[in-house]
């Protein structure tokens, strides 16, 4: 049995590669140097996973900005916008479709699968002509070999790339990219004769889009592919490989394939593979390369439970080798770097070069035997049983309380159409009630502020006195600009997830846990690793001082239980909706304290609720039922004339407007201002209930909409939502902003709500 893994992280040790595009980007780092710098990175991840025992290295899985991105490029995809820049300067349009330049818009930006990585999405049209360059998957690939790797490109798939694709701007929304497959393939066929010449003997075709719920047209043409693929007579062997999930019906497609190899996702949330696997009959005579190390979650790796799993798969297969599920691109780089968590729980962790050495142990094992790896079968042992009974991971308060959760605790006491008469008399808010998502601009001062209390040059006090000066001109402006639900401006946070984790028992932060986020945007996901609970109010303080500065409502602001999930690694050893509802009781804990300290208003955000839906639909249902509840969970110990508010960022929600409703919030607000309102007439459309705030000014780009443009948009909301049940917001928060357009903009949303507001007294 042979090592290998099908992509490793891009970034480096100290975000080397972030450093050099953005330096590039400013002028500061010249296109050569960008260069060295990445072939630099891409040797070093090679010396690695070498070094660690890897026989077959992937190349190809580096990017300065996205692998579908890179497959685009590969495939001559560039859209008409972008082909100027292109031609210009290859590097320069390739971030211009990107980034997008002053004159055009770059590709559309969306989640890659359900990771939290973000892909550059392929526009297509009828008339998309393919052109195959094959020159970066050749030039990585001749790297690797000239620096003595046995190497494996590693492609994303034909097939996966046109269900990735959306029509191009100005072509009919029911367009199908998968019907260009035919003109698709001979492209393919091209770089597959081009990675043969420069030597590779295997090649892997990425077909991940084979793990959802797919029409038997698309099964079809993914057998066609295989078969057109598998027919070339030039070309290296192929590896057709999928990840995050079971196949069902298209593993006896693939099994089928005239292709020498198969990877596959052995691990436990697609261990159907392994029956659907035997049932039809194996693959004799093929290699298959046996996904049984998460390469999505930071836990060390069961290993015997997997050697038995491998051992299984040996009587399915010509030759069995071992691998992580999926590349580990969404996974921190190296768990040694972390100098802040206990060593005994940094032993429970496994990031991309500790899995890398599970990979490399398992395939020891299967081919030369366990004794082999005596040494390693017994420190994983003994790590996993620390895990299993530290009081980290096994606090009785938390389960127990957890344990006597009953339907009532997450429901409100009174439905809403009769809480929404006692939260208007408390509030006394006019009609179109304006406010905001949460967040004000964070300044450079604040930032700096956060760096030097972290350096030890100012301490706690002084840099609560700059947080403190923060929120007084947050409070001073809103007031004057006459916004009548205010925030605090959430200064004191660094991020809407890790400011939560880090005040929260059993949640641990690394510090140099990045992941890619997109392009050179990382995150550090906290680790939620124990049983969740509060020590301490979190927010009360801060949203106290700041109601303390005014007469008019401070909304609380939390982040809610399923984003907290969604954005963090969670713990694979109970359901995941056993974490959700533990974190939900201490934000119901959190909620409870602001009503206390006389917050009216309580926001409760959930913008990934759509994020984490599942990829199958069979198992969407479970998925709603869990969240929903947690959110109510967290939300429904309060009174009736308490309202609670959720936001959620993105527009594309219909497949979910049954789960927002059961969430049973009073007030929810979306992004909407780029698509015209086109949420509130979807929330018309399914009879959604309940007030809403339907984004009227996009704060995704500088740009200051006028007071027309937003009474304009407002006036369309109105003819789906009726004005009692009509919030007015900006889309999402305005960290990103700068205070000159934030303030213009917050201006003229209000003046915007005054005159709509006349124009209805006029009418009444
Ligand atoms: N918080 C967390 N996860 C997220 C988002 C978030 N995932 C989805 C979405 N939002 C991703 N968007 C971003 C936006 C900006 C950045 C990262 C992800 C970003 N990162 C800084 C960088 O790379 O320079 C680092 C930020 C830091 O210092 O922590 O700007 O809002 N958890
Ligand atoms: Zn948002």
């Amino acid at each position: 049995a042979r090592a290998t893994v099908y992509g490793y992280p891009r970034q480096g040790q100290h975000r080397e590669l972030k450093k050099a595009i953005e330096g590039y980007w400013k002028g500061r780092v010249t296109a050569d140097a960008l260069r060295a710098t990445a072939a630099g990175l891409r040797a070093s991840n090679w010396r690695q996973l070498a070094d660690a025992g890897i026989d077959e290295v992937p190349t190809g899985d580096f990017s300065f900005y996205d692998h579908v991105l890179d497959t685009t490029v590969m495939v001559g995809a560039i859209p008409d916008r972008h082909r100027d820049a292109v031609e210009a300067d290859a590097l320069d349009g390739y971030f211009a479709m990107a980034r997008g330049t002053q004159d055009v818009a770059p590709l559309e930006m969306t989640k890659w699968f359900d990771t939290n990585y973000h892909y550059l999405v392929p526009e297509l049209s009828p008339d998309t002509v393919f052109t195959a360059d094959s020159s970066q998957q050749v030039a990585e690939l001749r790297e690797a070999l000239a620096l003595g790797h046995t190497a494996r490109p590693v492609l994303v798939g034909p097939v996966t790339y046109l269900l990735l694709a959306k029509p191009a701007p100005g072509v009919p929304a029911d367009f199908e990219p998968l019907t260009l497959l035919d003109r698709l393939l001979p492209v393919y066929a091209e770089v597959l004769a081009d990675l043969r010449a420069a030597g590779a003997e295997w090649v892997q075709l990425d077909e991940p889009a084979l793990v959802q719920d797919r029409t038997p047209a698309e099964l079809n043409a993914a057998e066609r592919a295989c078969r057109d693929l598998g027919a070339l007579t030039d070309r290296s062997k192929l590896l057709v490989a999928s990840y995050f999930g079971r196949l069902g019906n298209a593993l006896p497609v693939l099994a089928k394939a005239p292709v020498e190899g198969l990877a596959v996702d052995f691990t436990e949330s697609a261990a159907a593979n392994l029956d659907d696997l035997a049932a039809v009959g194996g693959l004799p005579g093929k290699r298959l390369v046996a996904g049984v190390v998460n390469g999505r979650n930071i836990w060390i790796n069961d290993l015997p439970a997997s050697l038995s799993r491998l051992g299984t798969l040996l009587g399915l297969a010509d030759r069995v080798d071992v691998s992580a599920s999926c590349s580990l691109l969404h996974v921190p780089l190296d768990t040694a770097a972390e100098r802040d968590i206990e060593p005994q729980v940094l032993r429970w962790l496994a990031f991309a070069r500790q899995k890398t050495a599970e990979v490399v142990t398992l395939a020891g094992g299967l081919a030369r035997g366990t004794d082999t790896i005596a040494a390693q079968l017994a420190a994983n042992r003994a790590d996993l049983s620390s895990r299993a009974n530290s009081p980290i991971t096994r606090d009785p308060a938390v389960r127990a309380r957890s344990a006597a959760v009953s339907g009532a605790d997450a429901r409100r006491s009174l439905p809403y159409a009769e809480r929404t008469a006692a939260q208007r008399a408390r509030l006394g808010l006019p009609l179109l009630p304006t406010t905001t998502i949460g967040s004000f601009p964070q300044t450079g001062e604040v930032r700096t502020a956060r760096a030097d209390l972290r350096a030890g040059r100012i301490d706690t006090s002084g840099y609560e006195e700059r947080i403190k000066a923060e929120i007084q001109e947050v409070i001073s402006f809103q007031e004057q600009a006459g916004l009548d639900v205010l925030v605090h401006g959430e200064a004191e946070r660094n991020d809407m997830v890790q400011y939560f984790a880090e005040q929260l028992t059993g949640c641990l932060a690394t510090q140099h846990g990045w992941v890619q986020s997109y392009g050179t945007r990382y995150v550090r996901p906290p680790i939620l690793a124990g049983d969740i609970s509060r020590p301490e109010p979190m927010t009360v303080r801060w949203t106290r001082y700041a109601q303390s500065l005014t007469d008019r409502p401070v909304k609380g602001m939390l982040t809610g239980p399923v984003t907290m999930l969604a954005w963090s690694f969670v713990r694979d050893d109970q359901p995941r909706a056993e974490t959700a509802r533990q974190v939900a009781l201490a934000l119901r804990d959190e909620v409870r304290d602001l009503e206390t300290a006389g917050t009216s208003v309580i926001q409760v955000d959930e913008p990934a609720l759509r994020e984490t839906l599942p990829l199958r639909a069979a198992d969407r249902p479970e998925y709603l039922g869990w969240a929903t509840e947690a959110f109510r969970l967290s939300t429904g110990g309060v009174r009736p004339d308490t309202q609670i508010h959720t936001h959620m960022c993105y527009a594309e929600f219909g497949d979910i407007v049954r789960a927002i409703d059961d969430l049973d919030a009073d007030v929810i607000s979306l992004e909407a201002a780029r698509s015209h309102m086109q949420v509130a007439r979807e929330l018309a459309a399914h009879g959604y209930p309940r007030e809403a705030g339907p984004g009227v000014y996009d704060i995704h780009s500088p740009r200051v909409p006028g007071t027309e443009e937003a009474a304009d948009l407002l006036r369309t909301g109105l003819k789906a939502i009726p004005a009692e049940r009509l919030w007015v917001n900006p889309d999402c928060g305005l960290k990103t902003r700068g205070w000159t357009e934030t303030r213009a903009s917050l201006e003229n949303l209000v003046a915007a709500a005054r005159s709509v507001r006349g124009e209805l007294a006029g009418e009444r």
